[in-house]
């Protein structure tokens, strides 16, 4: 296969450090650490995982979890040190398996070395590092920032932050202890291709890089179109979503400093929709980036355009949609994709787009293991979506979120809503089904307190989900009460199978064989050779019948999500398939 590559075949598993497991070695109690992270690589091996992206480690006062860094090259202390993480790159070595790391370089912290001179005065080395406008007044005289931008992870506020000392704004997309970085300034963006090479030359094998589509703002700083009329600040996006310049920036990195190294990249890219765009930046000629995340699914029930927690109803057939949509930018543009349906910014895959009921959560989780596993693209899974881990139980009060973002919205929420009790509780359900804080819960790999996360008697970073005395690693080692795969197993099968028939599921075309029916995303993936299967999915909690067709007869039925045993379904003519039901067949 002319086509193939390392990166391609990869199954990346995200793991969120502070929360994967805690043994004690990092400074802080409760918190996970390198070490938690080695001590776990047969168990990732055997999951059939290949590469390891933890996210941010590195020195960070922590207000957004390390996506704001205030030394690249160190490591928390929370964390361990750089000699475990030379560690874990041996260790990863020995089982054949590759680390990326998180590189957040749109923005730093406030505390970095070089804010810290930018922000000093306006004359200094660095001023210029960042990005520096003087305030605007209104009519009566009153200060007002540059221009209408939100805070994305705060959206009742300004993007821009006033510095008293040196008497000007610096804009901060994410919170104020993000200051963007000014990527028009050659001498920042060697800054960066140092960060990158550092890593490189240590043993690490590329890169996930944090909102890498927001580095090129446009000029001007014009404000951004109001699209909700009740808050002051707006989002911005499209005046920071691939910018002018991004390109530019993307083949100078390439150019001297990934080019020569075989390392991977993958640039989340939120925001852009624009097919022609998108393969600007992952097209196999162009040199940019191997693969981006896409974020069509993930924000599938976020209001267009606005900003994260909001919400809409979304009807099942979309999910298919933008599965096709992003298969064919593969097959028919000779890009490449990630496929990923969970990261620590978004709720929990089987809660969000299935049903996490304790009936259906491991049917669910398994039916979107069937789909990750046999569609094109870079497979990423988040660490305890192979336990099928759920949302927090929607009972948990607000107050115990710790995210920046959850805590920024419900203070918004309760100082627009305090004396209208129904919009409150509104806005609680909205925070309960959307907020990061339920990706963020610590592993639970056994059912003991704290979940084998961290010492029994030591109290962990954040709440520990309440269901983990059912949900664990230990009690998905074998077969489940009935005499069943769980989910874990079911995983990892998923995964060897994937493996095994590379040609067809990595790299294979892709057939849709419905784009009608309300909720079954069915298709029909065929390697060089002629191997095919057939995936049929029920995203719905009904029965529901449907009918095979010609093309896409099959001779056996491999994989269910309701039996270990092949399953009985028709191979051909009309299927009934069991709410939230899965199948895999080979095509005849
Ligand atoms: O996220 C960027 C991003 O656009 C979203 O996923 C974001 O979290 C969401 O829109 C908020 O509403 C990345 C990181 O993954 C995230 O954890 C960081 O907070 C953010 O960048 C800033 O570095």
């Amino acid at each position: 296969n002319a086509k193939a590559a390392w990166w391609k075949e990869a199954v990346v598993y995200q793991v969120y450090p502070a929360s994967f497991l805690s043994t004690g070695s990092g400074s802080m109690p409760g918190w996970g650490d390198i070490r938690g992270i080695t001590s776990k690589l047969d168990y990732l091996k055997h999951l059939g995982v290949n590469v390891l992206w933890p996210s941010p480690i590195f020195k960070s006062p922590q207000v957004d979890m390390g996506y704001d860094i205030s030394d690249y090259k160190d490591i928390d202390p929370r964390y361990g040190t750089l000699d475990d993480v030379d560690e874990l790159i041996r260790e990863l070595k020995k089982r054949d398996m590759k680390l990326i790391m998180d590189l957040v370089v749109n923005h730093t912290s406030d505390q970095h070395a070089w804010f810290l001179d930018s922000r000093s005065s306006k004359s200094a080395a660095k001023r210029d590092w960042y990005i520096w406008q003087p305030a605007k007044y209104d009519d009566n005289g009153n200060r007002k920032p540059p221009n209408n931008w939100g805070q994305i992870l705060g959206d009742a506020n300004s993007a821009w932050a006033w510095d008293k000392e040196t008497q000007e704004y610096y804009l901060a997309l994410f919170t104020p202890e993000q200051p963007d970085l000014n990527w028009r300034n050659p001498e920042v963006r060697a800054a960066v291709h140092d960060v990158l090479k550092f890593w490189l030359d240590r043993g690490c094998s590329g890169f996930r890089m944090d909102v890498i589509n927001l580095i090129s703002k446009v000029d001007g700083y014009p404000d951004a179109p109001i699209i909700n009329p009740d808050v002051a600040y707006q989002p911005g996006n499209k005046h920071f979503a691939n910018g002018p310049h991004l390109h530019e920036y993307l083949r100078e990195i390439n150019e001297k400093v990934l080019s020569k190294y075989d390392s991977m990249t993958v640039g989340e890219m939120p925001f852009v929709h624009d097919w022609d765009e998108i393969i600007k930046v992952v097209g196999a000629d162009r040199h940019e980036l191997n693969m981006i995340f896409l974020f069509d699914i993930v924000s599938i029930d976020d209001k267009p355009n606005d900003f994260r927690m909001t919400l809409r109803e979304w009807p099942k057939k979309e999910i298919r949609e933008i599965q096709t949509m992003y298969q064919r930018l593969m097959l028919d543009r000779d890009g490449w994709n990630s496929l990923f349906i969970e990261n620590h910014d978004n709720p929990r895959s089987v809660s969000r787009y299935t049903s996490d009921t304790d009936e259906h959560r491991a049917i669910c989780s398994k039916l979107l293991c069937i789909m990750q596993t046999t569609l094109a693209g870079t497979l990423f899974v988040y660490q305890g979506e192979e336990l099928g881990m759920r949302n927090l139980r929607p009972e948990i009060p607000p107050e115990e979120y710790v995210d920046i973002e959850s805590i920024n919205y419900w203070q918004k929420m309760k100082k627009l809503h305090g004396n209208d009790p129904a919009k409150l509780e509104e806005a609680r359900k909205l925070l309960h089904l959307k907020a990061r804080d339920n990706a963020r819960t610590p592993v639970q790999w056994t059912g003991e307190v704290n979940a084998g996360f961290c010492a029994p008697d030591v109290k962990p970073w954040m709440m520990v989900n309440t269901d983990y005395q059912t949900v664990n690693a230990q009690a998905q080692r074998t077969y489940n009460s009935n005499n069943d795969l769980s989910v874990l197993q079911f995983w990892k099968r998923g995964l060897q199978q994937r493996r095994e028939h590379g040609d067809v599921f990595v790299y294979g075309d892709f057939q849709l064989l419905d784009d009608q029916h309300e909720c079954v995303f069915a298709y029909k993936r065929v390697g060089e050779d002629g191997e095919a299967f057939v995936t049929v999915l029920n995203f719905s909690g009904k029965e529901v019948s449907w009918s095979l067709p010609e093309s896409a007869k099959v001779g056996k039925w491999v994989v269910s999500n309701y039996s270990k045993a092949a399953p009985e379904n028709a191979t051909s003519g009309v299927l009934k398939l069991n709410p939230w039901e899965g199948l895999l067949g080979r095509n005849i």
